[in-house]
């Protein structure tokens, strides 16, 4: 059985450095803060996304090919998958996400903008085997992993996630994947410490949600978000600081906080085509298409089982 979030939650914090998996950040009011993030005049990446999208519709579809199965790994609020929508014009699309939330409503907006195409919504972690109706068929499948969620696994994950797709997708099959690319530390930090704090309400909403569901007595007041790249790893980390000494209790548990100390919440990995050329293949997968956006912040890329 997989760990529950309170087991996560434990583990994590009794590590040397403490740690949190980035997946606890989306219940409800996590995925609300998101899509806010996604507005935000810094973070780039899902506006680069949408206009490469808008701008090689047709030969995104050409790739994806005609009647295929579109799969969608991390879906949220299923923003950039409207445009692929009208431009693939898929058999059948699944939206995969851990957030009930905002799974339930992507799946109601889409399935009123496209009341024809087959929609279904699977709650779940895309990091672990999930049931898929339509791994059974024969359709191509098209896995849709946008948005460089992809940035959030460690590439040792990230290729034990593609190895897991490939089998997913069968000898036919194919991926779409979003990924932020290497570029000027001062635009990626900006991108992770903007001027409103939206980022940082979203990292510390992770102690909220410790509070709410487990019975956790963090004082939000005591911590801070705090965000840098980390250029050797060719990383953004997201920590939350501790402002003083302190102890917090989280169920029968207790932590201590040295001041100054951190939980590390989340590694945003950035990758340089060639970079993650070498992972796809890894993974099983060739790459031969590769869009970008006008400035190159960001790309897609279309890979083929091998
Ligand atoms: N695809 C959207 C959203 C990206 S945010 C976009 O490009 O804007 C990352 C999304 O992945 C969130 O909706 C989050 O709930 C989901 N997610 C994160 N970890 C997950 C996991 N392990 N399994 C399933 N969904 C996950
Ligand atoms: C979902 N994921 C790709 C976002 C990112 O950029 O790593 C999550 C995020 N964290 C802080 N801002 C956005």
């Amino acid at each position: 059985m997989s760990p529950s979030f309170l087991e996560d939650v434990i583990a994590g914090l009794s590590l040397p450095q403490k740690a949190l998996p980035p997946k606890y950040f989306y219940d409800a009011a996590g995925s609300k803060l998101f899509e806010r993030i996604c507005r935000l005049p810094e973070y780039y990446l899902t506006r680069a996304e949408l206009s490469l999208t808008r701008a090689n519709l047709a030969s995104l579809a050409r790739f994806a090919g005609r009647k295929c199965d579109l799969i969608e790994y991390g879906s949220g609020e299923s923003l950039k998958t409207r445009l692929l929508l009208r431009g693939v014009r898929p058999s059948a699309y699944i939206a995969v996400d851990i957030s009930p939330a905002a799974l339930l409503g992507a799946v109601r907006a889409l399935t009123r903008a496209f009341p024809k195409l087959n929609i279904t919504g699977v709650a779940g972690d895309f990091s672990r085997p999930l049931k898929i109706p339509v791994f059974e068929g024969k359709t191509r499948r098209v896995v849709y992993f946008p948005g460089s969620t992809i940035g959030n696994l460690t590439p040792d994950e990230a290729h034990a996630f593609l190895r897991m797709t490939r089998g997913q997708v069968g000898a036919h099959g194919a991926m779409l994947v979003g990924v932020d690319l290497k570029k000027d530390p001062t635009v990626l930090h900006a991108a992770y410490n903007d001027s409103r704090g939206v980022t940082a309400r979203f990292n510390l909403n992770l102690l909220a949600r410790i509070n709410r569901e487990l019975g956790g007595d963090f004082e939000l007041r005591r911590w801070r978000h705090y965000a840098f790249y980390n250029a050797p790893l060719g990383r953004i980390e997201m920590h939350l600081a501790s402002l003083k000494k302190q102890s917090v209790a989280v169920g029968q548990h207790r932590f201590s906080f040295s001041e100054g100390e951190t939980i590390h919440t989340e590694n945003s990995y950035k990758y340089s085509a060639e970079e993650f050329r070498v992972l796809a293949a890894s993974g099983g997968f060739a790459a031969p298409k590769l869009w970008m956006d006008k400035k190159e912040q960001f790309a897609l890329f279309g890979l083929e089982a091998s």
